[in-house]
């Protein structure tokens, strides 16, 4: 393995192993019958390969050896462990882009999403955005003061909260700088740096919705909250009522456990649909008013330079998206023949509804299979057969949303929006596969 991703491509005798094993419906014959055709195209250097790979030095199936493993005692339960990885999974990690960031407190480490399967992000693995450090801070000590337009002001310890009754939801949270390096030109090597400022997690938590209720807000007049977290950022996001009634959680668990102290520990806003900013870690104060506050995070930063040179503002939601994960840029495609194409798509606006793969730059289109769960504001993972010749190919991925949103290309984006923002790039990805079978990041048309 190499530290840009797992190569890939010895999966074709498996495959071929695999469907011998497994009883086929008849809905799948011709799913079946394509998948046929497909290893015997590439298959022959494959099948030889897999002849090879079996006979031991004697020309004995190496199979039929039992390994240590299959013989001797394992290791004892680790009764107060964590839990860890397989040791060949090191290489799976958060990594920082070099040179990105001039200090680890204000900077990010992004989510491998090359290595990643379905559509949920292990908590390990979860994109870390600190605008001023992270901290572990005492659940005990820590309070949540909703007031401003209330006709009840409250502070709430965590226990108050999770007296409340709670919901759980699948939600992606993007930041919305993913993907910024590539307004320009190609900037970053592997998918883990173009888009790795994503995420999608079970959250559990309270409705803001019930809190703001509990706490009486002023129906008629009030139009905005603002959420503040606690760290030294003094990071503060104004969210449309609308917006924090709809389906705003108040979380203090991720995937199942406490949120971890990076993302927010004890309590995170979770807004789904919305770029990562608004889900104010650490937070300790939501204020219900009747304006936007046009804090520092919604003058200075998180607007979109527009072509004219006039800022937008307040350009909250992320909008339909996808990319292709497996394979991407730093990988290699070791056999020609079969390859199960991969990737993950999402909307702020609610569900995906469908998305086309090509593998020659945009001119041909097919349409790839959904995955289920299909969930609004939550990665949809998408996958098509693929039978690589050995030629040079170009893969993207093409998002529509429920809403009929069609993801753009970068030039029709770039047509709209100019190359001089950081902000809300959802343009089209694409992969290169060279003939040597090495993929790489590079933009066309
Ligand atoms: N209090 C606080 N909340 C914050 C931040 C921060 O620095 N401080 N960073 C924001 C940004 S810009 C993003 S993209 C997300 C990142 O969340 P994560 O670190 O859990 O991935 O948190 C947001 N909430
Ligand atoms: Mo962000």
């Amino acid at each position: 393995m190499t530290e840009k991703g797992r190569p890939f491509g010895r999966i074709l005798p498996a495959a071929e192993n695999a469907l011998g094993a497994r009883p086929i419906a008849a809905d799948e014959s011709s799913r079946r019958a394509f998948l046929r055709r497909a290893l015997a195209l590439g298959g022959g250097a494959a099948a030889a390969g897999l002849a090879a790979q079996a006979a031991g030095a004697e020309g004995d199936p190496a199979i039929l050896k039992l390994p240590a493993h299959s013989t001797g005692l394992g290791q004892p339960v680790a009764a107060r462990d964590y839990g860890t990885p397989s040791e060949h999974e090191a290489n799976l990690q958060r990594r920082q882009s070099p040179g990105l960031t001039r200090v680890a407190q204000a900077s990010v480490a992004f989510t491998p999403l090359q290595g990643l399967f379905g559509i949920i992000t292990p908590n390990g693995l979860h994109f870390e955005r600190h605008h001023q450090g992270w901290w572990d801070i005492d659940p005990e000590q820590h309070r949540l003061m909703v007031m401003g337009m209330v006709k009840a002001p409250t502070v709430y310890t965590l226990s108050d909260l999770m007296r409340l009754p709670s919901v759980s939801r699948i939600h992606f949270i993007e930041c919305g700088a993913n993907t910024g390096m590539e307004w320009g030109n190609v900037a970053v090597p592997t998918v883990q740096y173009t888009h790795g400022m994503l995420s999608c997690c079970e959250y559990t938590g309270v409705p803001l919705s019930t809190l703001l209720d509990h706490c009486g807000y002023e129906r008629k007049k009030a139009k905005f909250v603002l959420a503040e977290g606690a760290d030294g950022s003094g990071l503060t996001r104004t969210i449309s009522m609308e917006r924090a009634l709809e389906d705003a959680i108040v979380a203090w668990a991720m995937n199942g456990e406490m949120l971890r102290p990076e993302n927010g520990y004890p309590l995170r806003l979770v807004v789904p649909g919305v770029q990562g900013v608004s889900w104010v870690k650490w937070l300790r104060r939501i204020e219900v008013g009747d304006k936007p506050w046009d804090t520092r995070e919604e003058v200075l930063h998180y607007i979109d330079m527009m072509p004219d040179g006039v800022f937008r503002q307040y350009s909250s939601i992320q909008e339909a998206k996808s990319v292709i994960t497996t394979p991407s840029g730093g990988q290699k495609l070791l056999d020609k023949g079969l390859h199960n194409v991969t990737g993950l798509a999402w909307s702020g606006r609610g569900r995906i509804r469908r998305v086309d793969v090509s593998f020659d730059g945009g001119r041909n289109w097919r349409t790839a299979r959904l995955e289920s769960p299909v969930l609004p504001k939550a990665l949809t993972r998408f996958s098509i057969d693929w039978v690589w010749d050995g030629g040079p190919a170009i893969l993207q991925s093409r998002a529509i949303d429920e809403t009929g949103y069609v993801q753009p290309k970068i030039r029709q984006l770039r047509q709209v929006r100019g190359t001089r923002s950081i902000y809300h790039n959802n343009a089209i990805q694409s992969w290169k596969v060279a003939q040597s079978g090495e993929v790489s990041n590079v933009q066309v048309d």
